[in-house]
């Protein structure tokens, strides 16, 4: 935004035309927020394994978003949001703590996370806010910090689930983004307090195996949804660790994530509306007999168009909770963010899940509005981390932020104005192999420009991407003597934010 010029800015104020009013009304004779010292409500959305590239927001060629879409128009879209860790539990713990993974213990999805320590919740509780998480936890221990919690136990189910409400197992029959969303609704609808609040609002969608709830099962059914360019890569170009993953379409996908097998815990209703959508497809498959690229082209199919079904319920869900906000009146003096746990490949390099540092599943969609605080359809390219969400979330209530978490608040940047001394590179490690879909431990530094990974344990391999050339990271130029200066550079940055954040975990940089 900040680089917007005045006229640029009323022309996509212009554009948004429904949030210029809302804007307006919060701004003083002078041009400055009339707020005040009021507190605003924070409604922290945030669904699992959402990339960016499917919210037409962010361009996809593939889906509409139109109530995600709302936030953005209302408020500001981040280009370049990336999470430090790509694997839920530990983004989760990250989001928490604004404290990288080797320092909140977190490092992969097999730990337990300690409740006991400083998260943002608990300080936010301390300073009078009223606190609830609804949705996916996790994170294996019970919430703590929070007033009102009610969460799935583990990854939860998308159809008929189980929730665990402060330590009481519930049964709900419906399909999960629904559940959670009219318990989140149930909750603000039943506050009686004057406490300013905060909601964290957990989708499970889109995490695998994709199952889409009764009101989608037959969207795209008439399409075929575009393939990504890469979604027959040989890797060539790249070291060890993108030929010897698990997590390809060809190979990985199983017949539970293809539907091939339905879902097991079904009401014979769903089950009807499950086989009516499902049975006529998998007869032709299964006489078909697919095989080579004709088999990965009906797999990516069925895989993305069941992904984005998915996703069309959590915007469908997202857009009850926007359209209660306005009606209640708490639109006004809430921010509301929505963002992902981190990215997710579609196909992309011919895979499925996450746990790289390359581009589609470092980056999270992200998205913040609050009427008068950000100005409407702007735009952010800024370096903004996971890591910075606590921060922002004490800067807006007024607490202090500790001096132990390692983000920054976002606050100047929303409000305009990114401060001369932002960071100009980020720092990402990821630890969890050997494990599920095989990703070796890599960490790494990605400027604007450029990605230096270093992947080790079982392997001492080093991959540079020059992004502006190679936005896809096809060929990495480490050894190319052209880039010999970058990589110096790079690494003396690397070792520096590994010093800077006390990261001595891992082999040497
Ligand atoms: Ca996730």
């Amino acid at each position: 935004m900040q680089k917007q010029s005045r006229r640029e800015f009323l022309k996509t104020l212009g554009l948004a035309a429904g949030s210029l009013s809302m804007w307006s009304r919060c701004l003083g004779a002078a041009g400055t927020t009339a707020q005040g010292g009021k507190r605003p409500n924070i409604i922290y959305i945030m669904s699992d394994d959402h990339a960016s590239h499917a919210l037409s927001c962010y361009g996809s060629k593939i889906n509409k978003t139109p109530n995600l879409d709302r936030i953005a128009n209302e408020g500001m879209r981040f280009t370049n949001a990336f999470c430090t860790n790509s694997i839920c539990a530990p983004c989760r713990a990250v989001v928490l703590t604004g404290k990288y993974s080797h320092i909140n213990g977190l490092t992969d999805n097999v730990a337990r996370f300690d409740g006991s320590q400083q998260t943002f919740p608990k300080l936010l509780q301390q300073a009078g806010y009223e606190t609830a998480m609804v949705g996916k936890w996790h994170l294996k221990t019970d919430p703590t910090g929070f007033d009102y919690w009610n969460i799935l136990p583990g990854q939860g189910v998308y159809y008929n689930p189980v929730t665990i409400e402060m330590g009481q197992r519930k049964q709900h029959t419906g399909y999960v983004t629904d559940v959670i969303t009219n318990s989140c609704l149930e909750w603000l609808k039943a506050r009686t307090t004057d406490k300013p609040f905060c909601l964290m609002f957990h989708h499970k969608a889109p995490h695998r195996e994709w199952e889409p709830g009764p009101a989608h099962l037959n969207l795209y059914d008439d399409v075929t949804v575009p393939e990504p360019e890469t979604l027959f890569d040989d890797y060539s170009g790249r070291g060890r660790a993108a030929h010897e993953q698990d997590m390809t379409i060809a190979k990985t996908m199983n017949r539970k994530d293809l539907k091939l097998t339905p879902p097991a815990n079904l009401t014979s209703e769903q089950k009807q509306a499950w086989d009516a959508a499902y049975g006529p497809e998998n007869e032709a498959f299964e006489q078909a007999n697919l095989q080579g690229d004709e088999l990965v082209r009906w797999k990516y199919q069925r895989y993305i168009k069941d992904y984005l079904r998915c996703i069309a319920s959590v915007d469908d869900n997202v857009g009850r909770l926007l359209d209660y906000l306005d009606e209640s009146g708490l639109a006004q003096n809430t921010i509301v963010i929505y963002t992902s746990d981190q990215g997710f490949y579609l196909g992309d390099h011919g895979w499925f899940d996450k746990r790289f540092m390359y581009e589609e599943s470092l980056r999270m969609p992200l998205l913040v509005r609050c009427p008068g605080r950000i100005r409407p359809a702007s735009v952010n390219d800024d370096i903004v981390l996971n890591l910075d969400f606590a921060e922002t979330f004490l800067d807006y209530a007024g607490v202090p932020i500790p001096a132990d978490m390692q983000g920054r608040s976002l606050r100047p940047i929303l409000e305009g104005h990114t401060p001369d001394d932002w960071r100009t590179s980020m720092y990402y490690h990821y630890y969890e192999y050997p494990a599920v879909h095989s990703v070796k431990r890599h960490y790494g530094i990605r400027t604007q420009r450029y990605k230096l990974m270093h992947f080790y344990h079982d392997i001492d391999e080093w991959e540079l991407y020059d992004l502006k050339t190679d936005p896809q990271e096809l060929r990495s130029v480490y050894s190319d003597p052209k880039y010999a200066d970058i990589v110096a550079e790079l690494k003396a940055q690397l070792k520096q934010l590994r010093a800077r954040y006390n990261d001595t975990t891992g082999a040497p940089a």
